[in-house]
């Protein structure tokens, strides 16, 4: 059973944090929660122990309400994770981005929904993402496909000291017409990060990533010699290796994936196993991040590397790090299969036709790779699915 919360136990928690901090015991950042007491306790009366809590940098009460014990968010917060909460076993999870979690917490929605689970996901968001895109698009696919998810806006009509009118010119205090929204008002008791406490910094000590977040074990892909007799086309193999996903169970996201079948390769492919996608990158990313939490196996489908730029907030802030960020705890197999349209007829000009992969390969920290004929690309898609982890699969309209 949930510990039961009263507004001045979660005060004196972070009161608690805020005299470490001053005793020169957190040497890392963290955001006080504050002034919101009463109505988170009220909004955790509704969501059960099971479902899904995302939450954002000031995340202590949203984790404290759902269950995280006071001692490991203490824990987190003195050891540089305050703003990297995780906890698998009672589905909570975190973005320190602003922006970050609302894509996410679609995907599990649309997983939950599609087996038909009792679950709900509830995703805190804070004002500062209110007037973002990535809220909208995330709330219009919600309630386009009716999938059990609810966005609470949390607005203390500040971003770090500035007010939102000082920031968007004028007072814009929306009125959301969805179902799916919840949005109460506060005035935040806390200083916007740490406290306004002066402290001497000569006397904390240095966190650094590897300390916090231990890099991951990667492994190289096996070698896949038996299958070296195969002689097969590159097309031919493209359509061979979609084939075997397809009948691993895996979800094909995009646009031009149930309606075009990505040139063709997903025929095999049965129809409910194809999402067709709005033209919102960042969206797909996240719908395939968040339906991989509940054991589905997304491929994300990319028609041109120069459209990758618009989802790189999930790919590269999201998709690489969520593994390592949360130690483990929670993985992201997915898949993308990005096309640079390098051959004549493909040509489309300087944002249609770009070869992202060198970029890509500084960027992630997981495997992008780039084979240059059939059987290369089956061991790719063979080894991507067979890892566990994402990966980018680079295609190029010139082995065709
Ligand atoms: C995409 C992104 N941009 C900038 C930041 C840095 N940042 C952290 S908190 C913050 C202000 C956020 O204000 P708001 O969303 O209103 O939340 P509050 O801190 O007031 O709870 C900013 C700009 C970030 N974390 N993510």
């Amino acid at each position: 059973m949930r510990k039961k919360w009263t507004p001045d136990e979660l005060i004196a928690f972070s009161n608690k944090i805020k005299n470490l901090y001053v005793e020169n015991k957190i040497a890392a950042q963290f955001h006080l929660s504050g002034g919101n007491e009463k109505e988170l306790i009220k909004i955790f009366e509704r969501i059960n122990e099971d479902d899904y809590v995302l939450s954002h940098h000031r995340n202590h009460y949203h984790a404290l309400l759902h269950g995280i014990s006071p001692e490991i968010v203490e824990d987190r917060i003195v050891n540089g994770r305050s703003m990297f909460m995780y906890d698998r076993g009672i589905n909570f999870f975190c973005s320190a981005i602003i922006g970050g979690t609302p894509a996410i917490a679609v995907g599990i929605a649309w997983a939950l929904k599609k087996k038909g689970s009792n679950k709900k996901v509830w995703c805190f968001v804070t004002d500062g993402i209110e007037d973002n895109g990535h809220l909208y698009e995330a709330i219009r696919y919600v309630d386009g496909w009716e999938l059990p998810c609810t966005f609470i806006i949390e607005n203390n009509n500040k971003a770090v000291e500035a007010t939102n009118e000082e920031r968007w010119g004028k007072k814009a205090d929306y009125l959301w017409n969805s179902a799916s929204v919840i949005k109460y008002h506060y005035q935040l008791t806390q200083a916007h990060n740490r406290t306004s406490d002066r402290i001497d910094l000569s006397k904390t000590q240095k966190l650094t990533d590897e300390i916090c977040f231990p890099k991951l074990d990667i492994r190289q892909y096996p070698k896949y010699e038996e299958l070296d007799t195969i002689e097969v086309s590159y097309k031919d193999a493209m359509i061979q290796a979609m084939t075997e996903l397809g009948q691993d169970g895996a979800v094909f996201i995009g646009y031009s994936v149930g309606k075009g079948d990505a040139f063709g390769t997903l025929g095999n492919v049965a129809a409910d196993q194809k999402i067709e996608m709005p033209v919102a990158e960042n969206l797909m990313m996240g719908l395939a991040i968040g339906m991989s939490f509940e054991g589905f196996k997304p491929v994300v489908f990319f028609e041109r590397h120069d459209f990758l730029y618009v989802a790189m907030d999930a790919i590269g802030n999201h998709l690489d790090k969520i593994e390592r960020l949360s130690h483990g705890q929670y993985k992201v197999p997915v898949i993308i299969r990005a096309l640079a349209s390098d051959a004549g007829p493909f040509y489309a000009g300087l944002t249609h036709s770009q070869d992202l992969t060198k970029m890509l390969r500084e960027t992630v920290s997981f495997p992008v790779l780039d084979p240059g004929n059939g059987l290369d690309l089956l061991k790719a898609f063979r080894g991507a699915k067979e890892s566990g982890r994402p990966a980018i699969i680079v295609e190029r309209k010139s082995r065709y």
